[in-house]
């Protein structure tokens, strides 16, 4: 009866709950912000959890990151200055660092054990941190945000947790407006928008929002990863008024982009076939986000 009501009552899944089985419980942690859970899986690898919900594992983590970094950094040409918001785990720096056009990447994760946990147990992706043009800033990103220079970044990525806890504010018109600020013109926001399956009115909600705040364009992505809730998860791809981007069709190949890249690991997921297909909507969803 308890596994029920702790399965089946979490805000953003009413009514279902998605199974591992665990192997071995590696780490379990209480900070100031959330309950922190490592455990390796049988099929998935090491699994990190944040107050019971999923945010990664070994095996499909390479979906997520390649997907929230190179569709924005590889729609605008030569991006040099990258906010990533959350992300404490690393692998979006990783994906990020890939880029040779970037010069500079500030992190703005809330919290600091997030990134020490990373740091023991998912060192393919804390490898993110070692690249010398990361800067790390352990904060609130709605605080972060409200005092970014004006103008300073090509990209901002949001690579948050759901909107329970501290992410809630990360879905809400004020925290659009500090990024808008914050992108130079024709700069580009790619935030996680969770699933077409579950949470159709919070991405209508999301992209109403980013209509009226992001003049350039305004697209909705997605890509399949199986440990996230219904298996696929979101992106909102959004420009600033200026020079206009054209998401679906991306201007830095891949196969440049893997030039540059040799001594790192490849890419798994992301190809420039999977960057224009990511935008293909099925009906459904076409006519419920019909701003698209
Ligand atoms: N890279 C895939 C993992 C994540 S982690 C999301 C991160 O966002 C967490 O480390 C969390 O501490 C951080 N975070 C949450 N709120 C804030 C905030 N207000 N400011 C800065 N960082 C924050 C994403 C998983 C997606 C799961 C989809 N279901």
């Amino acid at each position: 009866k308890d596994c029920k009501k702790v399965y089946f009552n979490n805000p953003m899944w009413p009514g279902e709950a998605h199974s591992l089985k665990v192997e071995n419980i590696l780490y379990r942690g209480k900070s100031e912000f959330q309950e922190i859970l490592v455990f390796e899986s049988s099929i998935y690898g090491k699994v990190l959890v944040l107050d019971g919900i999923i945010q990664l594992s070994e095996k499909d983590e390479c979906a997520y990151q390649e997907m929230i970094a190179h569709l924005p950094l590889c729609s605008i040409s030569s991006p040099k200055r990258v906010l990533v918001v959350g992300g404490g785990d690393g692998g979006v720096l990783r994906e990020v660092s890939r880029h040779p056009s970037v010069e500079h990447i500030d992190i703005c994760e809330i919290d600091k054990m997030v990134i020490d946990v990373s740091e023991k147990f998912f060192p393919q992706l804390a490898v993110g941190f070692q690249d010398p043009r990361v800067h790390l800033h352990v904060a609130d990103a709605t605080e972060f945000l409200r005092l970014a220079p004006e103008g300073k970044y090509d990209a901002v990525i949001v690579d948050s947790s759901d909107p329970v806890g501290p992410a809630q504010e990360l879905v809400e018109k004020p925290f659009f407006e500090t990024i808008a600020r914050a992108l130079r013109p024709g700069g580009v926001l790619c935030n996680m928008t969770e699933s077409m399956w579950l949470h159709t009115h919070l991405i209508q909600d999301m992209i109403s929002v980013c209509c009226q705040i992001f003049k350039g364009s305004v697209n909705y992505a997605w890509a399949s990863v199986p440990t996230y809730p219904s298996g696929v998860i979101g992106f909102l791809l959004c420009s600033t008024a200026g020079p206009p981007v054209d998401f679906k069709n991306p201007v830095n190949s891949v196969e440049k982009l893997e030039g540059a890249l040799k001594h790192k690991r490849e890419l798994k997921f992301y190809n420039s076939e999977m960057h224009s297909a990511a935008f293909a909507l099925p009906p459904f969803l076409r006519r419920e986000v019909s701003a698209l």
